[in-house]
C-alpha cells in the first residue's frame, strides 16, 4: 500500500486547516497514462465517466495506476444511478462526484446508494474496497466515503440552499460549463464574468454555512489557482485531453509552413 498517498480522513484534515486539493480529470482509458500523471506529482486524478472514453472494463486498471503513480483517484460517475455509485465504491474510489442533479431527491438519492445502512442503501460488497479499507470497513465506510453534488443545473442553483442540507451529502462540485451553457451566458466558463462569480461566490458561501467541501472544474491553471484563492477545497485544473491538444498542436506551430 502507498502511504505518501493521504487517506480521506487526512484530506478532510487538510481541507478544514484551509489547503486545496489539486485535482486533474483523465479522459482516457490507458493505465501508462493514469501512472504517469502520479508520478509527476499530480496530487488527485479523477476519471471521468460522463464525457471521458473511460468505461466499466478500464476502471480497475486505471485504479491500479492512479494509485502505483501515487494519486489518489476520484470518479466522476457516468450519471446518478445507484448500480454505478455502487460499483465504484466496491472498487475503491473514495471521491465521487454527481453529475447534472437538479433535486433534493437526486441529490437524497446519490447519497443514500452510497452510503451504508443505516445512512443509506448500499449494497455490502467491498470487493476492492474492504481490501484497504480492513476487516472495520463496514463500520467505517460511510466516513471514508466523499460525496459531492455537481451545481451545473438551473434546478441545482434553484434548490441550492436545500440540496446543500442533504443529509450525508458531504460536497458541492459545480460544473461551470454546464452551468453557464444552462444559464445561456454569453460564453462558457470565463472565469473573468463576474455574473459567473456571483454564482460561484453564492455556492460556495451556502456550502460552507451547511458545513460541505467545496469543489470547482476548471481548465486552465491560471483559473484553478484564483478558484483555490476564492476557497476551495478540491480544484480541478485540466484534463488529460485538453493537454494533450494544447501540446500537440502547440509543437506543430513551432514547425516550417
Ligand atoms: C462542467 O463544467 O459542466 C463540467 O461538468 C466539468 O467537466
Ligand atoms: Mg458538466
Amino acid at each position: 500500500m502507498d502511504t505518501s498517498i493521504p487517506t480521506i480522513q487526512q484530506i478532510k484534515q487538510q481541507w478544514k486547516a484551509g489547503q486545496t486539493l489539486y485535482n486533474f480529470f483523465l479522459i482516457q482509458p490507458s493505465s501508462w497514462n493514469a501512472e504517469q500523471y502520479g508520478a509527476l506529482g499530480y496530487p488527485s486524478l479523477t476519471l471521468d465517466m460522463q464525457h471521458g472514453l473511460i468505461e466499466d472494463a478500464h476502471l480497475l486498471s486505471l485504479l491500479q495506476a492512479i494509485r502505483a503513480g501515487g494519486s489518489l483517484p476520484a470518479i466522476r460517475l457516468k450519471w446518478n444511478r445507484p448500480e454505478l455509485i455502487m460499483k465504484a465504491l466496491d472498487y475503491d474510489v473514495p471521491i465521487l462526484i454527481c453529475p447534472m442533479v437538479n433535486s433534493v431527491a437526486e441529490v437524497e438519492a446519490f447519497v443514500r446508494a452510497a452510503k451504508y445502512p443505516p445512512h443509506g442503501n448500499r449494497s455490502y460488497g467491498p470487493i476492492r474496497a474492504g481490501l484497504r479499507g480492513g476487516p472495520d470497513y463496514f463500520e467505517r465506510a460511510n466516513e471514508q466515503i466523499v460525496t459531492f453534488a455537481m451545481v451545473e443545473t438551473p434546478g441545482a442553483l434553484d434548490n441550492l440552499e436545500a440540496i446543500a442540507a442533504t443529509p450525508g451529502l458531504d460536497g458541492l462540485y459545480i460544473g461551470p460549463f454546464d452551468l453557464t451553457a444552462s444559464l445561456g451566458f454569453p460564453e462558457r466558463a470565463n472565469f473573468q464574468d463576474e455574473n459567473l462569480l456571483a454564482i460561484i461566490d453564492r455556492v460556495l458561501a451556502v456550502a460552507k454555512r451547511a458545513g460541505l467541501y467545496t469543489g470547482i472544474f476548471t481548465i486552465d491553471p491560471k483559473d484553478a489557482k484564483a478558484m483555490a484563492h476564492r476557497g476551495f477545497d478540491l480544484v480541478t485544473f485540466g484534463t488529460d485531453g485538453v493537454l494533450f491538444q494544447q501540446i500537440a498542436k502547440s509543437w506543430l506551430s513551432k514547425l516550417d509552413g
